[in-house]
């Protein structure tokens, strides 16, 4: 197999978007714009009726804004994401990751600085910020962040989830090791503040980059690596108050710093899994300084935590690429690694063709050891299985697994605090312990294929019904 060759894509065909609000035009054919008048108590479950990026125009109690959500939820979306075709989507993003960083291009000013509000002057309870869930007792900021890794220099990004408290305090739920281990080098220096940014508004391909996950502090920062994603370069301004740059294209920048000294205690967590776990966290808080944004009514980035929305997949896109290269090394044909947004973030579908008997249980076994905890439950299934269609990737096991052979259980490996059917680790808050299973629902080559071919009507997805209606 012709395994150096064969994973390269076609190269992008035109330059993407340097901000969202181009981005948003470019693929108008795609974004819902909603322009009746909206209150911000319905933004959270209007959202989650979209499957494709959604704004609104028309916010009655915060007219001076703009807010969209729902970028990345589909392969639809997060193809654009890339200038890339859905069918080419995650073969891209795996080889773009293999890449070496771009780095960042830094420049005197943008136009996040239209309007700059300094200290006591900046309120972030300004913003369309949403309340995300009934138990929710604060609205919740969801925003891309960025710190500076003070030992190399580097900008880890991640969505740490932040209750907004007070029109300038914010109590900051990082749950990526990074943060922690960044926070910890600020405080070895004797440090009892950490600079960091919230970032509103960017194009997708920002997230899905924010959102990677593995061994990477030693050479790059997740911002670094940004413009090897969408391949251009990325310009960043300074922050007003803060030793910190920002992307100059951004809509809304908060500057801010963390107290590394306190924590205080916050309830009910919106877990990707759409449960109210863990059921209490302590955070620390951050100060707000200054609040930087564009003059022509900016675009607040809202990413809706429940039910299924951003908030599965957003996370994982990232992983779904890492897990292709994986794969790819075990000498299978991969066609696509899905977390679907029905998964509960807790897991994963691969699917692939594969020239012999022992690959797939090596294939499950790969995704289910994987290094983050969304992979208790790992699907094999070949490509003629479709991936948007739940029912077929249930026919697929109904049909295609015998689980007497073709289901692997694996008891005792690490449970995600997000998952009630976990159990917690005492004295390990808000750790968990489970086991996993993976399931070969692929074609079996120990039978005759034609026994897996499947009964279609005569012009089946070539005349649509709503012709005749
Ligand atoms: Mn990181």
């Amino acid at each position: 197999m012709a395994l150096s060759m064969s994973h390269r894509p076609p190269p992008p065909t035109k330059p993407l978007d340097a901000s969202l609000r181009g981005y948003l035009a470019t693929n108008a054919d795609i974004v819902t714009r909603v322009t009746k008048p909206v209150h911000m108590a319905d933004i959270g479950a209007l959202s989650a009726q979209s499957d494709q990026p959604i704004v609104f125009e028309n916010i009655v109690e915060k007219p001076g804004f703009r807010l969209c959500d729902i970028l990345v939820k589909t392969r639809r979306s997060q193809a654009r994401a890339l200038g890339t075709s859905p069918e080419n989507y995650l073969r891209t993003l795996a080889y773009r990751l293999r890449q070496p960083a771009r780095g960042l291009k830094i420049v005197k000013s943008g136009p996040v600085k239209e309007v700059v509000k300094l200290h006591n002057e900046a309120d972030w309870t300004e913003l369309p910020i949403p309340f995300h869930k009934d138990k929710d007792a604060a609205p919740y900021i969801t925003a891309m962040n960025i710190i500076r890794d003070p030992e190399t220099g580097f900008y880890n990004s991640c969505h740490a989830g932040t209750h907004a408290v007070g029109p300038r305090r914010g109590l900051i739920s990082f749950v990526t090791p990074h943060s922690h281990v960044i926070m910890g080098k600020y405080r070895d220096m004797g440090l009892d503040a950490m600079p960091i940014a919230f970032v509103f508004g960017v194009p997708p391909a920002y997230e899905i980059m924010a959102n990677f996950s593995g061994l990477h502090m030693d050479a790059w920062g997740e911002m670094e690596m940004v413009g090897t994603i969408m391949d251009r370069d990325i310009e960043m301004v300074p922050c007003e108050t803060l030793e910190l740059n920002v992307p100059a294209e951004a809509e809304i920048v908060v500057e801010g710093h963390v107290n590394l000294k306190d924590r205080f205690k916050v309830g009910e967590v919106t877990s990707p899994s759409m449960y109210h776990l863990p059921h209490y966290e302590d955070l620390p808080e951050v100060e707000v300084s200054a609040i930087t944004m564009r003059g022509d009514r900016p675009i607040y980035r809202n990413h809706q935590t429940c039910p299924d929305t951003d908030h599965q997949p957003l996370p994982r896109l990232c992983h779904e690429a890492v897990l292709y290269n994986r794969l790819s090394e075990i000498g299978v044909d991969v066609k696509d690694v899905r977390f679907p947004t029905w998964g509960a973030a807790l897991s994963c579908i691969i699917q692939f063709s594969y020239p012999r008997e022992g690959m797939v249980n090596d294939a499950l076994m790969l995704a289910m050891g994987a290094p983050w905890l969304n992979t208790k439950l790992v699907v094999a299934v070949s490509p003629d299985t479709d991936l948007d269609d739940p029912g077929d990737v249930y026919h697929a096991i109904a049909t295609r697994c015998d689980p007497a052979r073709d289901v692997v259980v694996v008891p005792n490996t690490r449970g995600s605090p997000y998952d009630p059917s976990a159990r917690p680790l005492e004295g390990q808050y808000p750790w968990r312990i489970v086991g996993k299973m993976g399931i070969d629902a692929t074609v079996k080559s120990r039978h005759d294929p034609a026994d897996f071919e499947r009964a279609w009507p005569r012009n089946w997805g070539k005349v649509k019904l709503s012709d005749y209606l």
